[in-house]
């Protein structure tokens, strides 16, 4: 069934344009036109944008948000590693009920945040002891539930992890949650994602050896392609001592990396290694927030601009969940550490509008769908932001800089609204169920 919907102000590849009307079909936009002084559509009112793509997930992270904010009693300092300590021990206790009603929950803020589609990098598979559940996809298929529930976008990436270290080292029980070995892989490669797709997620070149690195690329070509890569300054000495190559190159020379690949964070890439993405058109999956909660670093952003290459944003550790917020996180960290302003844009175009921009394109790239631009063919995924009377690129960076998801007032998907008010139609109840799941998971302790 065809709707139309009356776009007062709306961002086009084309740029700023006012009253449009869109016929939606089956979630696509089917036609864009000028409204004439007749037509019936319903009115979005406010300034339409496209939704935004989170390209990074992991859903059951939410629930431990601000639960690692301490140091630890030993005398080193908190790391990385030590928040991945915490959340190992946060991971065991979780059971398929409690990840679906968290994912849920985190993918109903997403889209009262601006994102409209996520990539889930999904390892946690197996029951506590490490035993298949007796349907091996279950937590999958917890996860496609929950983006059901909460009406999101989905692309769902599970992962492959067979190892602690480089080089094959062996796995502790921490992890026995996440192992999988080529054919159990494969079965999850099966899990059916109605409505959205399924790509592939070796963990890390620490979590997969090079053959089986190479096994996944080859056997699921076509299908986009996650990895976690260099996040870690440990991650690149372990690298250059395992295999005498900096993370980027290794994963370079072992795989035929393209615009199918997404490399998350890749923190510590110099400069030959960020050239290399560019020239592949692999896209940088930037978590900003994350990765400033972590303690992992700085990517040099202005480098992989420069040489014409493309990133999307993710949420990750679900900290926060804030498409402005990330965009923001991201061009604050190149100011503090360049002593300047504006850093991320170019001369006459508005910091937000760059941010955006880079976003929705690299974000649509790295899940392989019709989305992030107002378009005919393209996904009717929509961010309305109130109308405050700012103008152009300066609503951008009025919504990015300065009002946070209080802008989002209403949220389409497939033409649909699902988040008005600022607020997810069915909060109460997904609310409800995240809550009874906190209690159960017992977080004060
Ligand atoms: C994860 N998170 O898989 O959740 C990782 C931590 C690891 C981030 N890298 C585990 N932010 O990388 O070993
Ligand atoms: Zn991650």
């Amino acid at each position: 069934m065809a709707s139309k919907l009356h776009l007062e102000t709306a961002l086009t590849p084309d740029g700023w344009r006012h009253d449009l009307v869109a016929t939606i079909e089956h979630g696509i936009i089917a036609r864009l036109e000028p409204a004439d002084a007749t037509n019936d559509a319903v009115r979005a009112s406010g300034v339409v944008l496209p939704g935004l793509p989170n390209l990074h997930s992991h859903a059951f992270q939410r629930a431990m948000a601000g639960l690692t904010e301490h140091r630890g009693s030993g005398g080193e300092a908190d790391s990385f590693w030590s928040w991945r300590e915490l959340m190992y021990r946060f991971v065991a206790r979780l059971s398929p009920d409690d990840l679906e009603a968290i994912a849920a929950f985190a993918y109903m803020e997403m889209l009262e945040a601006g994102f409209t589609w996520v990539a889930e990098f999904h390892y946690l598979h197996h029951q506590p002891d490490g035993r298949p559940y007796d349907n091996i996809a279950e937590m999958s298929e917890r996860i496609v539930a929950a983006a059901d529930t909460s009406g999101i976008g989905l692309t769902l990436l599970p992962v492959l992890y067979r190892h602690s270290g480089f080089l094959g080292k062996p796995t502790s029980d921490a992890q026995r949650r996440f192992l999988n070995d080529r054919d159990s892989y494969a079965r999850l490669m099966e899990t059916r994602v109605p409505g959205g797709n399924i790509g592939i997620a070796p963990h890390s070149l620490r979590a997969v050896t090079l053959n089986d690195l190479e096994w996944a690329a080859r056997t699921f070509q076509g299908k986009p392609a996650h990895i976690h890569i260099s996040e870690q300054t440990r991650e690149v000495e372990d690298c250059l001592a395992a295999h005498r190559k900096r993370p980027v190159d290794l994963l370079f020379d072992t795989i035929p990396v393209d615009e199918r690949w997404c490399l998350v964070h890749a923190t510590h890439a110099d400069q030959n290694e960020i050239a290399r993405i560019a020239q592949a058109k692999a896209v940088v999956g930037l978590c900003p927030i994350t990765e400033a909660n972590l303690g992992d670093g700085l990517f040099d952003v202005p480098a992989l601009l420069a040489a014409g290459g493309r990133f999307g944003i993710g949420s990750d550790s679900l900290v926060r969940i804030s498409a402005a917020d990330e965009l923001r996180t991201l061009e604050y960290g190149q100011r503090l550490i360049r002593r300047q302003r504006n850093v991320l844009a170019v001369a006459r175009r508005s910091t937000g509008r760059l941010l955006l921009d880079g976003a929705l394109k690299g974000g649509a790239q790295a899940v392989d769908r019709p989305i992030g631009a107002i378009a005919v063919g393209q996904r009717a995924d929509f961010v309305v932001l109130q109308d405050d009377g700012y103008r152009d690129d300066a609503v951008l960076d009025h919504w990015l800089f300065t009002a946070d998801n209080a802008a989002i007032k209403t949220v389409y998907r497939g033409g649909i609204p699902v988040v008005q008010q600022g607020r997810h139609r069915d909060r109460d109840a997904i609310v409800a169920r995240y809550r009874k799941s906190l209690v159960g998971i017992n977080i004060a302790t």
